[in-house]
């Protein structure tokens, strides 16, 4: 197949070219218009003309059918993957959970088992690690061989999901012998729980205290801390959903002084704000996630933090409820409702408004969508890249589209949108995936069962 007239997109710039793929693979990105010259006769020629040719985009934080806050998420693998391939995204990277007293091998079966079967475009595990203790470290080692290379630790959720300081240290001394990268929820839960302790006493239920409980302070001091463990154990460190100022100072701060850390922030902390928790009634709910959503003053820095590379990364920790049922656990306690939001669909389509709103340049929407998680993750060059020999995971993306953002439309399992009525310009208009077109003329034709599993390698950031 030869993809003909289009402007292709890499993290180095913008340039017309032609690209033909083989089967599953890239075999060539050619001068526009002489592959004809050189004996090539595509079965296929698909135009792109006035289109963008960029890699699939890649989310390397989701959860898909998570168990959390006396529910699941209610994405699986067959909708959520549908729907992040009808938004331009072709590989996800979701996290397999440890149960307390459980192992980690269990958490990586269990999730290989959701996927197989079921996920439409391919997809790569982290792990989170929620019990820390000698066995869980070295199956670190063995996930590592099996191309789980990158484990994630909360410093908030005490109870559910917190590791102490000394099970940190003890997970990123194993991280820097064997490689593999320490995502890091950073807010310091402990602190978190006795704000909100006090603000339950004070009979404040609503979902806008879920918001004024996690103080961006508490983010800033986990981050910090974060960095120091991460320091003096030469672990490889990417900090999940940044959110606000002082954390990314504080990150901005450590990179400067030449530490190789890394972090990651999401659409809904560059696009919304906490204004959205104090919607009437209990409509705040939809918009309760952690990190909360910041005072709208922060958005201007994390853009800023986009285009510095103190933010290497934007996925979207997609992580669906129900508004009708889920998030009513939380109805009379702002603690029940199940933390998170829905956004795989959206994100090459949010980050695209960042170029149209001059916050960064159409190279830098590749670079953090697709090719820095490719390289951040080890699965670059198979994917993150238009080049021979990479998987033809190619979107083609019309930068006039317009598109109405609604539940009612969108392909996601889940009945709202924190995006209801915004009009965004740009969409994918045709998503190839390992060389399998699965979406075109706004029909849907992937399925189910066809995404595998990527192996992956450590970090290309390694030092
Ligand atoms: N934050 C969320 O909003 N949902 C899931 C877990 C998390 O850390
Ligand atoms: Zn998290
Ligand atoms: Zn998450």
């Amino acid at each position: 197949t030869l993809i003909t007239g289009g402007k292709v997109v890499s993290a180095q710039g913008v340039v017309e070219a032609d690209v033909l793929y083989d089967g599953e693979t890239i075999t060539a990105v050619l001068a526009p218009g002489t592959a004809q010259a050189i004996g090539i006769a595509p079965v296929r020629t698909i135009d792109a003309t006035g289109k963008y040719v960029l890699p699939g985009g890649i989310d390397v934080h989701t959860h898909m059918d998570m168990p959390f806050g006396g529910t699941s998420s209610v994405d699986d693998f067959e909708t959520g993957t549908r729907a992040a391939a009808w938004g331009g995204t072709t590989t996800i990277v979701d996290f397999a959970v440890q149960k307390k007293g459980g192992s980690l091998q269990e958490a990586i079966d269990t999730w290989h088992g959701k996927a197989e079967g079921s996920a439409c475009i391919d997809y790569g595990l982290h792990a989170i690690l929620a019990d820390v203790n000698d066995t869980s470290l070295k199956e670190m080692d063995v996930l590592v061989d099996q191309g789980i290379t990158s484990f994630k630790l909360f410093m908030a959720y005490p109870g559910v999901f917190l590791s102490t300081d000394s099970e940190i240290m003890r997970a990123m001394h194993r991280a820097s012998d064997n490689g593999a990268t320490i995502m890091m929820h950073a807010e310091n839960g402990t602190a978190i729980d006795e704000i909100v302790t006090r603000a339950i006493a004070e009979g404040h239920t609503e979902p806008k205290y879920h918001g004024l409980t996690r103080p961006v302070a508490l983010e800033q001091e986990a981050v910090n801390r974060a960095i120091a463990m991460a320091t003096v154990t030469k672990a490889p460190l990417y900090i999940v959903h940044l959110s606000s100022t002082p954390a990314l100072e504080t990150v901005t701060a450590a990179r400067d002084a030449g530490k190789n850390v890394f972090a990651e922030t999401c659409p809904q902390y560059l696009f919304l704000d906490e204004s959205e928790m104090a919607r009437p009634g209990f409509e705040g709910a939809k918009y309760v996630c952690t990190p909360a959503l910041r005072p709208k003053e922060h958005q201007a820095q994390l853009w800023r933090g986009l285009r510095t590379n103190d933010l290497s990364v934007v996925a979207t920790d997609h992580c669906p409820f129900c508004f009708a049922t889920d998030k009513q656990l939380g109805k009379d306690d702002f603690r029940a409702i199940p933390n998170g939001l829905p956004g795989v669909e959206h994100r090459m389509d949010l980050l695209h408004r960042g170029v149209t709103m001059g916050e960064i340049s159409l190279a830098r929407w590749v670079e953090i969508a697709s090719t820095t998680p490719a390289r951040m993750f080890g699965m670059y060059p198979k994917k993150g890249v238009i080049a021979p020999g990479a998987d033809a995971d190619i979107v083609i993306y019309d930068p006039e589209a317009q598109q109405h953002v609604s539940a009612k439309t969108h392909h996601m399992n889940v009945d709202y949108s924190v995006y209801e009525g915004w009009n965004l310009t740009g969409k994918a208009e045709t998503v190839i995936s390992r060389g399998t077109v699965v979406l075109e003329n706004d029909q849907f034709s992937g399925e189910p069962g066809r995404g595998q599993f990527v192996k992956r390698s450590l970090s290309q950031y390694l030092l």
